[in-house]
């Protein structure tokens, strides 16, 4: 069996050495989960919902050590980190909900009733990316179970600690063997038998674009179930009649959290062209106050990129000479460090505004008027997050509905909330998650007539 060694992206040491599943492993991994499904989908509602909540009572109970372990994985600062490992218990506990609320419909038709069935499709391959693997993982894991599905998910390579340890604490809550199962491994071996093998029904993907694309013409070959979340590259607009101190003080942690490494960062600044200075004039100290640092200290906003293979492509949309307005600063010594950075005035055609960089570089152009800032919002193949700032409420709602992406937030940097669906438009993605009907996702609708005369 061959392994991996993690490395800690704050320091470059190694931090342990982890096996990795073949595509044998992941044959019988996906023999157990198909076994365990039988009797995980007739287990009673009541009773799948207890060991929801006792799976969401062992990762409350854990969340200082899986907080730790995310840290010296992906370079999380620990704040971030400790709300990561809440979303997890968080997500569980409200899918916990879900299995005996799981109802059907009764539809009137001639010659008797017609009931439907929300049956779960099967077993679930969960692929999860590295920027944020404890949330992703909980976004998939806890709707498809609560529906009566069995998972497979695989952890990127990259960051495989945390999703271990939450398959452990699984098992300790009680799962049943099989029903809920981790995979380290490689995507071309693990993820890609998970989308091959016939067995598996169903597979929810986030990752790139490519990637993406790739998974998609997979699943077509079995007519697989699909849920893709893909890149994004957002918009955050600001209207002149906004509150600019608000806009500008926040506008760095809707694109620099996770050091940029977020599908929903909004990388792409607009800005009305009569607040333009202004704007620029105020986002300057903001940009320049995020702590980057050592991940452990509470105080820590922005910590370093996962690899040095990501830091030299991150690092490619910023080359000599590019158009720097100003940027933060990063520690000195070991670590793949990238300071928070901002781009002005850039050119249309520039990579770095046409493309997904995955790293804390923003761009900030100008627009005249409503109509140009929704052209501009909307000229990109992706439509996943976005912000728009605005006192009137009309023009909230306008370019709200004009701009061509899932999810928008007004007057606000927030981006994923589990209450609320989750996903994109265009090349985004593919499908929702989160929110009151995730279970959708993992279920399939089954009608029965009854005759009755
Ligand atoms: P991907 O290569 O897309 O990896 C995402 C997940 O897919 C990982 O678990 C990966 O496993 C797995 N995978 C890779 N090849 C596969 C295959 N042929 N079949 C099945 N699964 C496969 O992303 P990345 O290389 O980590 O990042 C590249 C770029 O993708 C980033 O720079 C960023 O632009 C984008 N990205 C977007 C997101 C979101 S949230 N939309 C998240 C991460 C990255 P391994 O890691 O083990 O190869």
């Amino acid at each position: 069996m061959t392994s991996y060694t993690v490395l800690n992206p704050a320091t470059e040491q190694p931090v342990t050495t982890v096996p990795q599943a073949s595509a044998e492993v992941t044959d019988a991994a996906i023999a157990r989960a198909t076994a365990a499904q039988r009797a995980w989908r007739a287990n009673p509602p009541g009773e799948r919902a207890a060991l929801l909540r006792a799976f969401a009572a062992q990762v409350d109970a854990h969340a200082e050590e899986l907080a730790a372990l995310e840290v010296a994985n992906s370079g999380h600062p620990i704040s971030a980190a400790r709300w990561e490992a809440g979303q997890v218990r968080d997500v569980l506990t409200y899918y916990s909900a879900a299995p005996e609320r799981l109802t059907g419909r009764q539809i009137p038709v001639p010659g008797g009733l017609d009931v439907t069935f929300k049956e779960p499709v099967g077993v679930v391959g969960l692929i999860v990316p590295w920027n944020f693997p404890m949330p992703i993982l909980s976004w998939g894991m806890a709707p498809a179970l609560a529906a009566g599905c069995t998972v497979i998910a695989k952890p990127a390579e990259l960051t495989p600690l945390t999703a271990l340890r939450i398959g452990e604490l699984a098992s300790q809550a009680g799962l049943p063997d099989g029903v809920f199962q981790v995979l380290a491994g490689k995507g071309s071996v693990v993820g890609q038998r998970l989308v091959d093998h016939p067995d598996v029904r169903k597979i929810v993907f986030t990752g790139s674009t490519e990637v993406g694309q790739q998974i998609m013409a997979g699943c077509a070959r079995h007519v697989k179930r699909l849920t893709l979340e893909l890149g994004g590259k957002s918009a955050n607009i600001v209207f002149a009649d906004a509150d600019i101190e608000k806009a500008a003080a926040t506008a760095p942690y809707a694109v620099f959290d996770n050091a940029g490494q977020d599908c929903c960062a909004r990388s792409r600044i607009l800005v009305q062209r009569s607040a333009f200075d202004r704007f620029m004039e105020l986002l300057e100290p903001a940009v320049k106050g995020v702590q980057v640092g050592d991940p452990r200290s509470g105080r820590t906003q922005m910590g370093p990129l996962i690899s040095a293979s990501h830091r030299d492509n991150v690092a490619k949309y910023v080359p000599d000479g590019a158009p720097v307005a100003f940027r933060g600063n990063t520690p000195a010594g070991p670590g793949y460090w990238f300071p928070p950075t901002v781009l002005a005035p850039v050119s249309m055609a520039a990579p770095v505004y046409t493309e997904e960089v995955f790293g804390p570089v923003v761009t900030v152009t100008p627009f005249d008027d409503e109509a140009d800032a929704i052209a501009l919002a909307n000229d990109t193949p992706y439509g996943l997050s976005g912000s728009l700032w605005t006192r009137d409420v009309g023009r909230a709602i306008r370019v709200a509905r004009a701009v061509e992406t899932g999810n928008l937030s007004v007057n606000s940097h927030s981006s994923v909330r589990y209450w609320t669906p989750f996903g994109g438009f265009k090349q985004s993605g593919l499908g929702r998650e989160l929110g009151p009907d995730a279970l959708d996702a993992f279920t399939e609708v089954k009608n029965v007539f009854i005759a009755t005369d």
